[in-house]
């Protein structure tokens, strides 16, 4: 049987709990992920000082083929792109700035070195986003926007208005909305005696931040919360809370990054509370494995969580659904396709669910049969659909990527020094 029997017969299974296949395809079709282009480096970034890594963030591994240089990271995002159905977006940070050799400060970036990258994606028909980098450098080493030295908080603050007006150009080039997320890395190892006054700077940085009215055409904003980081095991300024509101009165993007909170705590939850309140949410789609590992997503009850949340509050316009996993123990490319594959996966999952039947069955107090449906769903013949929506996407089905990426490894990965 060939891939479009099996769609068929499959969907006939779907058609009988009352699921319209190809309306679900269509909504699938038009969500973009932004796949961040970190992946593919180790977040190196292509600064002309050598930094090494900071923030209380850690990529581990040393598997051989990470892009060195810009030519190279858009040829994997490439390759990895061209096993992903859908069209998409990249997500940028600012240490992916070309500057031609010459070392420009994180205070002095500008559009214009951002021109290869915007000229990638027009050719790509590809949006952007965009991330101002407040750590790996040395004005990072104690603190960022909170830090109590006014000239140190003055130059990271300079360094996000930078950052708008480049996702402002990116806005404006590419006819869709840049998010610019600002994540920064500020805590204290050990108890702090006072948790207030960093909190209240970095309030009044992100003011001064925000300060510039940009056109939501072209740059929306968002702010990243954090419980914890290595070094920074007692105290984080941007908190949850901290962020959540900051975000609620300044009509600015709450972002959610799964890997963030308590080992038990899950942002699927928190998804639903959120869009009662705000205009739109975002995420980093991430694996915490017994911390913030930044593993790559796989197909889990997590994952499937999050896209249930979505899609049965009809919410695929208002959840701008980004990805933040780094394993440099892997293959890249396959670590961009297997993370970015399972997410739109995970969408079409739980756009063939009987959400309205579900709803009614919990309204109702049926509880049993909204837990047999639940798990037979589990069984249904997803992977026929899925199938058929790499097919007509003309994308590799099932594991048949891998293949590409492992001939890509040896013509191009494992010849990298
Ligand atoms: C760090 C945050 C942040 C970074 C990226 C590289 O814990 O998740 O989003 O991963 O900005
Ligand atoms: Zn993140």
């Amino acid at each position: 049987m060939d891939i479009n029997e099996r769609f068929q017969l499959a969907k006939k299974d779907y058609e009988k709990l009352g699921i319209d296949v190809e309306k679900a395809l269509e909504k699938l079709s038009k969500v973009k992920i932004s796949i961040h282009c970190w992946q593919g480096d180790d977040i190196t970034g292509f600064e002309v000082e050598e930094r090494s890594l900071s923030g209380g963030i850690d990529v581990t591994g040393n598997y051989p083929g990470k892009a060195r240089n810009p030519k190279e990271l858009r040829m994997d995002l490439e390759k990895a792109l061209s096993l992903i159905p859908g069209k998409h977006k990249v997500n940028l940070h600012a240490i992916y700035a070309e500057t031609d050799g010459v070392a420009v400060d994180r205070n002095e970036i500008e559009p214009k070195h951002f021109k290869n990258w915007v000229d990638w994606a027009k050719k790509m028909d590809l949006g952007l986003d965009f991330n101002p980098t407040l750590f790996s450098h040395p004005k990072a080493e104690v603190a960022t926007l909170s830090h109590p030295d006014e000239e140190i908080r003055d130059f990271w603050i300079e360094h996000c208005k930078k950052s708008r007006n480049i996702g402002e150009y990116f806005g404006k080039e590419l006819g869709q909305p840049c998010l610019t997320n600002i994540w920064i890395p500020d805590g204290y190892k050990d108890i702090p005696s006072d948790r207030l006054t960093p909190r209240k700077r970095l309030k009044d940085s992100l003011d001064k931040i925000f300060e510039e009215k940009i056109d939501e055409k072209y740059n929306i904003d968002s702010v990243e919360s954090k419980v914890f980081g290595i070094g920074l095991e007692s105290y984080t300024v941007g908190s949850h809370e901290f962020y959540m509101n900051y975000a609620a009165k300044n009509n600015k993007i709450y972002l959610l990054d799964a890997g963030h909170f308590h080992p038990t705590e899950v942002i699927s939850d928190k998804i639903p509370s959120l869009l009662l309140f705000n205009d739109k949410v975002a995420l980093h789609v991430s694996r915490p494995v017994r911390w913030d590992s930044d593993h790559v997503i796989t197909f889990d009850d997590e994952l499937q969580e999050i896209a249930k949340e979505i899609v049965r509050n009809d919410a695929l316009d208002r959840v701008i659904i980004g990805l933040d996993f780094f394993d440099a123990s892997i293959n890249r490319v396959a670590a961009w396709v297997l993370g970015t594959r399972n997410m739109i996966k995970a969408l079409l999952f739980a756009l063939l669910m009987p959400n309205d039947e579900l709803k009614k069955l919990q309204e109702e107090g049926d509880f049993t049969k909204r837990l047999v449906l639940m798990e037979e769903l589990k069984s249904y013949p997803l992977g026929d659909i899925w199938n058929y929506y790499c097919h007509i996407n003309n994308v590799p089905i099932q594991d048949e990527w891998y293949s590409i990426v492992k001939e890509y490894e040896n013509e191009e990965l494992s010849k990298r020094k």
